[in-house]
């Protein structure tokens, strides 16, 4: 049954996008085939104990050979659009030298795919599977990765231009800065907050340098970036908890908004990262402060932050709040945050128009004898969150698209296959697709019958 906060895609203005995204290393395989060389996830996978099951992206979904089938799928579900990333170690194998025709050939042949289903691409130029030979030479803490990204994009988007107006240069430079140099959880692994900092400044400089070169290659391109951001809120009302959510909430959300819309790395923040901070040439801050034409923002839930003095980096953590409702991963269900977010980001930013460009749910989902998948807490989700984003759309928030997290079940990155997001089921062991419940349900909202 519905939930009665369900609304339907009438409620939404007309030209409102629904789409579902994916990203290249969680879902495509084929690992070595022609001509992909090792990215940092792959190394980082075979390293013991970092990926939960010991699994890695060499298969995934094999999408690389079954896209037909899978952009069928999508088609089948009424989307507007489909967001997906192109994987960099398909492109270019060592610095310098010419982009791999086979690899080009592989997102034209996707995009034509696209285009016949009249499905709109929306390519994602990083979504975390950096080239092992550019992380052999420093990766994105050196200043020479945001020229290999250049060109890489330079490849991508000559290639590709002609067909794809819609560009996201970074998805989620927090979890390549922080996740994976800081908190060692993802690829490449590294643990020091400098080189956290310093990989944040390159990525979001090769953000901005990668604007205006994407809009010289593609005639009308529309071009943002991809943040995944939380609403923040303290353990309690203790001068000490809230003083700690507003140092998590600098590092979190203004360090990369500030200088995207134009206000540098806030000052409070940078007195306290104090020695770590990253080292900036005159004409950066200009660079990053590019106007672009949407921001899309990644929303799954809220952050509760209790002081925790001594705690690197600043002092503070991230609490699992105590009877909040929460998926499987433990992860606080609350569709308002995503409305709170939203009006947050046009008052403090005037963004212009912003994109959810990910949402989802992750659930222990089981095949039922007859062959369903009855994930009714993931329909319930997403039900909730459009009712909440129908909210923000009503306050005059300027969000004009939505992309549910994921398309498929894939490689959860330190989860491996354990853990499972899509609205439609994988069985990896012979790589049937299912849609699950909760793509009946988006299949029927987007038919607008519901
Ligand atoms: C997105 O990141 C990614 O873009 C996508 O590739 C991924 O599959 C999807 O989310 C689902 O995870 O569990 O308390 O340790 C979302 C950013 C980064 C948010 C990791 C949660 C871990 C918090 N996520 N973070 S915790």
């Amino acid at each position: 049954s519905t939930a009665p906060t369900a609304p339907s895609r009438a409620e939404f203005p007309r030209d409102f996008l629904w789409g579902c995204a994916t990203s290249s290393y969680q879902i495509e395989g084929a690992g070595s085939e022609d001509g992909r060389v090792e990215s940092i996830w792959d190394r980082f996978a075979a390293t013991p104990g970092k990926v939960r099951d010991g699994s890695n992206g060499s298969v995934a979904c094999d999408h690389y050979h079954r896209w037909p089938e899978d952009l069928d799928i999508a088609r089948g579900m009424g989307l507007d659009a489909y967001r997906f990333s192109i994987a960099w170690p398909r492109i270019f194998s060592a610095s310098g030298g010419k982009p791999n025709e086979r690899g080009l050939d592989f997102y034209s042949r996707l995009v034509d795919g696209m285009l016949e289903r009249g499905l709109q691409p929306w390519a994602t130029l990083y979504h975390w599977d950096l080239p092992q030979f550019l992380q052999d030479q420093g990766g994105w803490n050196e200043r020479a990765t945001v020229d290999a990204y250049l060109a890489f994009v330079d490849a991508m988007t000559r290639r590709l231009g002609d067909r794809v107006q819609h560009w996201i240069t970074h998805n989620e430079p927090w979890c390549t800065a922080m996740i994976g140099n800081f908190e060692g959880l993802h690829a490449p692994g590294l643990t020091d907050f400098k080189t956290a900092l310093q990989v944040c400044h390159h990525v979001l400089l090769s953000h901005g340098k990668a604007v205006p070169l994407i809009r010289a290659n593609v005639p009308g391109a529309q071009v943002g970036i991809s943040l995944s951001l939380h609403p923040v809120r303290p353990a309690s009302a203790s001068a000490a908890d809230q003083a700690a959510a507003e140092r998590h909430d600098g590092l979190r959300y203004r360090w990369f908004l500030d200088p995207l819309y134009g206000r540098g790395y806030p000052a409070a923040t940078m007195a306290q990262v104090g020695d770590a901070a990253p080292s900036v040439l005159p004409g950066d801050m200009e660079a990053i402060a590019v106007p672009t034409d949407f921001l899309g923002v990644n929303y799954y839930f809220p952050e509760t932050i209790a002081d925790a003095p001594g705690a690197a980096p600043l002092g503070s953590r991230v609490l699992a709040p105590a009877s909040v409702e929460t998926t499987a991963l433990g992860w606080e269900v609350a569709p308002q945050g995503m409305t709170e977010l939203l009006a947050r980001i046009e008052n403090d930013y005037h963004p212009g128009d912003m994109y959810i460009t990910e949402n989802g749910s992750c659930y222990d989902d089981q095949v039922d004898g007859s062959g369903e998948v009855n994930d009714t807490d993931r329909r319930r989700y997403l039900q909730r969150h459009l009712g909440a984003l129908k909210d923000a759309v009503a306050s005059g928030v300027k969000v004009k698209g939505y992309f549910a997290w994921s398309l498929i079940d894939n490689f959860e990155w330190a989860e491996g296959y354990l853990r499972r997001f899509g609205l439609v089921h994988i069985d990896y062991a012979t790589q049937q697709r299912r849609l699950k419940a909760s793509g009946k349900w988006y299949r029927a909202f987007l038919k607008d019958e519901t």
